[in-house]
């Protein structure tokens, strides 16, 4: 037996003329003994379940965290559901924010007022001189109105409520279609929401119009969980810009207005050529809209079609295939209200039902209907909600949470961290 068996092969290689590079570390740091060996083991252990455990917790942190993203058309309610949530779960709104609510509030009554001044124009012949000018001012838009006190202004609103050419023909079309949603609500009570001392309500807060521009965000907890809730426009011309939000989205809220089965897209929705992401919206060039037969035409911008169209889309997004897709149909209560006024079968001629549950259930149909046949790892969920009624926003917003946390424990495994 040679030496280099019995010598340890470090002190073999000092003798040696090649030096081990193996041979000479071990000799700067000599074999552990035992006890050394036991305490290495432990610390090691001891780093991996700390890596574990934290790596459980971070686990956990992401199930509980989610970015939740309201999409759909203009006007079908999206930022109500967001001013639900800060009324919910945040500290309400700023002092400077109610005045500006003030503030909108007027000019949304000068919207209505603008509506059925042009209502009027259009649809009676006879309207007394003494009407007929301010008749044309309200039509004309609200530029006459700047710049008067605000004392006279409240009287010239008021006036206007009692003329009886307005009054004629809210009599005659009560659900005129191109009056706004909240002239319901804030016309029988013209008087005390237009007093100087008024302070916007939550309901009367919940019942503003206010053109979402860009994106907006809250994050606050709910049940335990993180919330980021993204709020956008939802006019065409904004749409281009949702892509910047679709980065790990749990979750989408596809809020639809029912009541939109007999509106047209506005204007700004028609005429304007949006930017379009390939990828999100495959382009309809306009004047293959414009140059189809009329029928055609107004069926490609009813506004609830347009809807039912860009829900599709989104469900064909491929940024979005990962999230869970959840569908508001909203304004149930406007919805009750008109559906007897204004025939569906009128505006789908498909439909052939009477109750207001068939065609609920029709429009609802529409819209799932989208949903690809090869997409078969999605459910989709669907709820009729009132996004101005604040407990059935808070009922169907935890029953969306409730799918959307459910479906992140079980992707991030964290299950078993939270048993
Ligand atoms: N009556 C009623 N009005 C609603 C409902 N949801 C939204 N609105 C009103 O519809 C208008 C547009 O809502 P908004 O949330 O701004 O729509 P967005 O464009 O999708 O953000 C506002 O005047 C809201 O008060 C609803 O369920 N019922
Ligand atoms: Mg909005």
């Amino acid at each position: 037996m040679g030496n280099t068996i019995c010598t340890p092969p470090n002190r073999a290689s000092t003798y040696g003329r090649e030096v081990d590079v193996k041979a000479s570390a071990e000799s700067v740091h000599p074999m552990p003994s035992s006890v050394a060996v036991t305490i290495a083991i432990k610390a090691q252990l001891a780093i991996s379940t700390s890596i574990d455990n934290s790596l459980r917790k971070e686990k956990f942190e992401h199930s509980r965290r989610a970015k939740i993203l309201l999409l759909g058309g203009a006007d079908a309610g999206k930022s109500t559901i967001l001013k639900q949530m800060r009324i919910l779960h945040m500290t309400g709104f700023s002092e400077l924010e109610m005045h500006s609510f003030y503030n909108y509030l007027r000019f949304n009554v000068f919207e209505i007022f603008h509506e059925i001044a042009m209502g009027v124009q259009e649809n009676i012949l006879a309207v007394s001189e003494d009407e007929k000018l301010m008749i044309y001012r309200f039509a004309e838009g609200i530029s006459w109105f700047i710049g008067i006190e605000d004392e006279i202004e409240t009287q010239y609103l008021l006036n206007f409520l009692e003329f009886e050419s307005v009054q004629t023909f809210m009599k005659l079309h009560p659900n005129y279609a191109s009056l706004p949603d909240n002239a319901h609500y804030y016309l029988p009570k013209l008087h005390k929401l237009l007093a100087p001392e008024h302070i916007p309500t939550a309901e009367d807060i919940l019942h503003l119009r206010i053109p979402t521009t860009g994106i907006s965000e809250i994050n606050f907890e709910f049940s335990a969980n993180a919330i980021r809730l993204i709020d956008v426009g939802g006019q065409r011309t904004y749409r281009k810009k949702w892509i910047h939000c679709f980065d790990g989205v749990a979750a989408v809220l596809f809020v639809a207005s029912l009541a939109a089965y007999d509106q047209a897209l506005e204007g700004v929705d028609i005429d304007s050529k949006p930017v379009l992401h390939r990828d999100l919206f495959p382009p309809v060039q306009l004047s293959e809209v414009r140059d189809s037969t009329n029928e055609e035409y107004e069926k490609r911008v009813n506004r609830l079609r347009d809807s039912v169209k860009l829900f599709g889309e989104m469900l064909r997004c491929r940024f979005l295939r990962s999230s869970s897709f959840i569908l508001f149909l909203n304004k149930t209560d406007l919805f009750a209200k008109k559906l007897p006024l204004s025939p569906l079968s009128e505006h789908f001629s498909s439909y052939d039902g009477t109750t207001n549950e068939q065609a609920s259930e029709y429009l609802k149909d529409q819209f799932l209907k989208r949903k690809s046949k090869n997409d078969t790892e999605r459910t989709l969920y669907s709820h009729y909600t009132c996004a101005t009624d604040t407990n059935n926003v808070e009922f169907v917003f935890k029953a969306a949470c409730d799918i959307v946390f459910q479906r992140n424990l079980h992707t991030t495994g964290a299950m078993k961290c939270v048993q």
